[in-house]
């Protein structure tokens, strides 16, 4: 039993920008940990489930306007509200592969014009990823890969914002994957490192907090 082990889980977050591969990569990297038998659940922020995560989705579908630090609080309560039960989980010997996180929280709102350090303060105290796994896809690339939905944040303009204030979050628990590398390549690099940070993390790398 991991709990009387006292191994824990990975906290491993996927980023980058919109038609990054962040989400079928994220799939694909829990189906794979689930077969080698690793207790791992796949969650994405935001969270639409919860009534925050609700008023998040009208905002993204423009059913509804908000002010700009505004909304950036509801994200980072939406991270918040989960936190009790990812550290449980965590604790618990489970793995939680995460399709965006607080530096979506951060690089978004910055890229409106607020400032990084008053975006940063609420994300202060969440858990902080064992592993980022960044998927570097060009803003230009990423806009060719077609399929931009009609939410509020896709559109290539915006997304060149974003994606320089990604790289200035950049910090010792990222590794940047080439998200233009062949599928299988890209799933091979997210799995060795995986497997790599999950070893980490059940030899005792203790769980720490953002901001790092
Ligand atoms: P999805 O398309 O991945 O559901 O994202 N976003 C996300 C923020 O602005 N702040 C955040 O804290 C998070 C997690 C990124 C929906 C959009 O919401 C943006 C894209």
């Amino acid at each position: 039993n991991s709990q009387l082990l006292g191994s824990r889980g990975s906290l491993i977050v996927l980023e980058g920008l919109d038609r990054s591969g962040k989400t079928s990569q994220s799939a694909k990297l829990v189906s794979y940990l689930k077969s080698e038998g690793i207790s791992v659940e796949s969650w994405r922020f935001p969270d639409r489930s919860t009534s925050v995560g609700q008023m998040i989705s009208a905002y993204l579908a423009n059913e509804t306007q908000l002010d700009d630090r505004t909304i950036h609080l509801l994200f980072s309560a939406n991270r918040w509200e989960k936190r009790s039960l990812m550290e449980s989980k965590l604790r618990n010997g489970t793995s939680l592969v995460i399709d965006r996180y607080s530096y979506s929280g951060v690089a978004f709102s910055a890229a409106k014009g607020l400032d990084t350090e008053w975006c940063k303060a609420p994300e202060v105290g969440l858990i902080a990823p064992d592993l980022v796994i960044f998927l570097d896809v060009s803003p230009e690339r990423a806009a060719e890969r077609g399929g931009y939905g009609t939410e509020r944040y896709e559109h290539l303009e915006f997304q060149r914002k974003v994606a320089q204030h990604y790289a200035n979050l950049q910090d010792a628990s990222w590794k940047v994957i080439d998200g233009c590398l062949p599928v299988e390549d890209v799933e091979n690099q997210i799995r060795e490192l995986a497997l790599n940070c999950l070893a980490k993390c059940r030899a005792g790398k203790p769980l720490t907090n953002l901001w790092l």
